[in-house]
Order: structure tokens, then C-alpha cells, then sequence
């Protein structure tokens, strides 16, 4: 992709990537290019990042989110999105979520050495928000979120289960999301965008003490 990555104001990143050397591990990263009838999405999730973005969905509230996820969880993230907007959102953003989904399972490959688990409960004013989740290669998720506003920009709010449904399912992700209580839309979203990232950050995360895949049964 062409596109540079930024901090959200703007700055470039604090430091340039140097090209792998030999005995040295790669970043993680991955990168899915997936087009269909409906979608034609290039997505690049570095999980060792510094929470930079680029973002070109098309749906600005989406990029807002998923600017919150990174920044929190220290991804870098790129996605450029062409999607039929003139439906509505709902391809292009369920379509993000499997591309985000497979970025991830890439990335972490056989799933050795990472703490597995993560979880964060984070409040916006006045709402709040926990996710707690495992990347068991067991998808699964559990929405617990109250009645939120139908739309928000060009936004439908419904989609929001949609998107995590199909990062789960992609990502091989065991994904509980609760939003305790909060009564703006934009702030439960945004608390509960932000928990995910960290969550994510958590068990995407190298433990030093482990060398092999973090399961008894030894396979993830
Ligand atoms: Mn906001």
C-alpha cells in the first residue's frame, strides 16, 4: 500500500522500521487483500507497532473506532476500503472485520510464546465498558450492550456485533464484549473500541517466560 502511516495528529512515526536481519524476528504483521462483489479491502495489522494509523474506510465513525483500537493497543494499522456504500455499511464493515480477523490469526501464526488472554475494563465519561478475551482459535462471541442510537454519522450501530462477530470468527478469537451502563452512544462505543484494543494488546503480547504455544493441550 501506498499509503504512510501517522500518529493521529499528524506527526510521522517516532521511528522507521528497519528491514529484518538475519536471527533477528520479523515484526508481526499481516496483510489481507480481499476484494468481492461487494468489497475490495487492503488491510495491514502490525501487532508490534506504536498505534499508527491510515485509515480509508469510507465510514468515517468506523475509522474514528478503529483509530481507538490501534492507539490504545499499539497497532499500526492500514486499511483502504471500496465498499457498496450505496446499500449501506453493513458489507464493508463486516468485510473489515474478517480482513482485520485473518490479519491477525497471519500475523500470530502458531500462536507460540504470546499470553493468550487479555482483558480491560475502560470508562468514557459516563460509560464503561469491559472486553475479556482469548485467542483460543476458538471463535466465539458474547454482545452484551445495551440499546444503543440506530445511526451515528453514516453509521448503523447494529453493525457494531457484526464487525466483533466477524473478527472472532477470522481471528479465532473467544471475544466477550460488555458495556456496563453509559447513556451516549459515542462514548459506550468508544469505551468499549478502546478496551478491545487493549485486551488485544494483552494477549497478543509476548511472555518471556514461555518458548512454546501457551496450552496444555499444546496446540492452539
Ligand atoms: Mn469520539
Amino acid at each position: 500500500m501506498t499509503v504512510q502511516l501517522r500518529h493521529t495528529d499528524g506527526r510521522p512515526p517516532r521511528f522507521q522500521r528497519q528491514p529484518a536481519e538475519e536471527g533477528i524476528e520479523t515484526m508481526r504483521m499481516g496483510h489481507i487483500a480481499r476484494k468481492t462483489k461487494e468489497t475490495d479491502i487492503d488491510l495491514e495489522l502490525t501487532i508490534d507497532g506504536q498505534g499508527l494509523t491510515a485509515l480509508e474506510t469510507g465510514i468515517p465513525f468506523l475509522d474514528h473506532m478503529l483509530t481507538l483500537f490501534a492507539v490504545h493497543g499499539f497497532f499500526d494499522l492500514k486499511v483502504k476500503a471500496l465498499g457498496d456504500l450505496e446499500v449501506d455499511a453493513h458489507h464493508t464493515v463486516e468485510d473489515i472485520g474478517i480482513c482485520l480477523g485473518k490479519a491477525l490469526t497471519d500475523a500470530l501464526g502458531d500462536r507460540a510464546g504470546i499470553h493468550r488472554y487479555g482483558h480491560a475494563v475502560v470508562p468514557m465519561d459516563e460509560a464503561c465498558a469491559t472486553v475479556v478475551l482469548d485467542l483460543s482459535n476458538r471463535p466465539y462471541l458474547i454482545y452484551q450492550v445495551p440499546p444503543l442510537t440506530p445511526g451515528i454519522g453514516y453509521f448503523e450501530t447494529e453493525l457494531v456485533p457484526e464487525f466483533f462477530r466477524a473478527f472472532s470468527q477470522h481471528g479465532g478469537v473467544t471475544l466477550h464484549l460488555q458495556a456496563h451502563y453509559g447513556s451516549n452512544t459515542h462514548h459506550i462505543l468508544e469505551a468499549l473500541f478502546k478496551a478491545w484494543g487493549q485486551a488485544l494488546d494483552q494477549a497478543t503480547s509476548l511472555d518471556s517466560r514461555r518458548t512454546t504455544v501457551p496450552s496444555s493441550k499444546g496446540l492452539i
